[in-house]
């Protein structure tokens, strides 16, 4: 029997906005599971020492956008161990128009986008998050940071504004406390039915 289809939502915003935070949420209280394209690839990039690792290491420290091709199959390896479930947020994917091409071409058969949701947050209010988030990661310092969010104008917004334009966009602001920001997805979420 065909498997049925994947119930996506693409979840998108700036670094630092809040996406995994909010995704961690998301899964905990309405079942969707949560898959972060970051995690995953730097899960990869971990796993091989090899030609991709180095490539994902690169793009990583420069916040630049790795080939679809790779994060792609990544998102689509988790989706198809994940047993049973059908619902995931897509946490930080599509951010470029290669990587929206790549999606259509590997997944529109395959999985349905309900919506995505946007978080909204001021850049400088970002830059401090990632600053004290103290994680470790390759990518949370000034230079990285500059370049990840010049990336994120130039690149993701366009992605944003092309399903804005199709009126699949849900925007929450998520400056305010975490919970307060849960409360209102939380809405979102009830609207389109889930
Ligand atoms: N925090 C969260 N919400 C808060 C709130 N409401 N109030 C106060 N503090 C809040 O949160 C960041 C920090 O802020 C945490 O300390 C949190 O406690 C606090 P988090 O939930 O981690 O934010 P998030 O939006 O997930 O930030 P992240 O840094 O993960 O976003 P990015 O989009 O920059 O990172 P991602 O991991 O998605 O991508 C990293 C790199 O991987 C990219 O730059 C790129 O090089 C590569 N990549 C690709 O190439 N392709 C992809 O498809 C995906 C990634
Ligand atoms: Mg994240």
């Amino acid at each position: 029997m065909a498997r049925p289809l994947y119930n996506v939502i693409f979840v998108l915003g700036p670094p630092g906005s809040g996406k995994g935070t909010s995704c961690i949420k998301i899964q905990e209280k309405l079942g969707f599971v949560h898959l972060s394209a970051g995690d995953l690839l730097r899960e990869e990039r971990q796993r091989e020492g090899s030609e991709v690792g180095r490539l994902i290491e690169e793009h990583i420290k420069n916040g630049s956008i790795v080939p679809v091709e790779i994060t792609c199959k990544l998102i689509e390896n988790a989706m198809e161990s994940a047993g049973d479930v059908t619902g995931f947020l897509v946490d930080g994917f599509p951010r470029n128009q290669d990587n929206l091409e790549g999606w259509k071409r590997q997944m529109d058969e395959k999985a349905k986008v309900n919506f995505v949701l946007f978080l909204s947050c001021p850049v400088e209010v970002c830059i401090n998050r990632c600053l004290g988030r103290g994680q470790g990661r390759a990518d949370d310092n000034e230079e990285s940071l500059r370049k990840r969010i010049v990336t994120y104008n130039t690149q993701t917004l366009p992605i944003i504004e092309h399903y804005m334009a199709l009126g699949q966009v849900k925007e929450v602001s998520s400056e305010p406390t975490a919970d307060e920001v849960f409360a209102q997805i939380l809405d979102v979420f009830k609207e389109a039915g889930f």
